[in-house]
């Protein structure tokens, strides 16, 4: 059985989310950022980490491009310019979305306090929102990144919306990407997992 190290209310629920599509059953370890038991599978401390029996996997969009390959479920395969847009989204997903979203927390409770700059909050959410616009530009019709098929770059953008509304950036309240967001948030299996990161956080 897979095991997610990591506090759930994190990128651990990249993870746990995609463990839910394809219904791999895993135990949940929700040991804290910096803790020594993350330290021992993961020199940077970061979470989450998969273990893969005794094999630790860490980085969220590694973790979730092993899951998918493995299963050969929700990606579509390496060396297919079907992939190459799918790793472009994903890539789009962390680089913009959670870009600007990562650098606000850190400058909000993340780094101490002598290595925060509060007022690049506002680029970042200047940053967050243009990145929305290309998004919606972007998935079109969707009904998902990749059309037709649910992929983990669903999964990386829609956690990007979740922690957007944690973060208290603005959403948009109609049209395609509000519709897109919404229609990832109804997923059974998004559901699941929320359901086990309120149980244990
Ligand atoms: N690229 C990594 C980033 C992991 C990461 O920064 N996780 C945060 C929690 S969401 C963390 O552990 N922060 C603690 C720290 O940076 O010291 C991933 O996608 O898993």
């Amino acid at each position: 059985m897979y095991k997610v190290i990591g506090f759930p209310r994190t990128r651990a629920m990249r993870v746990m989310w995609l463990l839910e599509e394809l219904g791999e059953p895993y135990e949940l370890d929700p040991a804290l950022p910096q803790s020594d038991a993350v330290r021992a599978v993961n020199p940077s401390g970061k979470v989450p980490v998969l273990m893969d029996g005794d094999e630790p996997i860490t980085d969220s969009v590694a973790i979730c491009t092993y899951l998918a390959d493995k299963h050969g479920k929700f990606t579509f395969p390496a060396g297919t310019l079907e992939r190459a847009r799918q790793d472009s989204f994903s890539q789009f997903g962390v680089d913009v979305l959670e870009g600007a979203l990562w650098t606000a927390a850190k400058n909000t409770f993340i780094n101490p306090e002598d290595k925060r700059a509060p007022d690049v909050k506002d680029v970042c959410r200047y940053e967050f929102a243009r990145g929305l616009e290309i998004l919606g530009a972007r998935i079109g019709d969707g009904p998902y990144a990749m059309g037709e098929t649910f992929t983990i770059a669903d999964i990386i953008i829609g956690h990007c919306a979740g922690w957007a509304v944690a973060a208290k950036f603005d959403l948009p309240g109609e049209g395609p990407v509000h519709d897109y967001f919404k229609r990832l948030r109804e997923r059974p299996a998004f559901q699941a997992m929320m359901a086990k990161v309120t149980e244990a956080a």
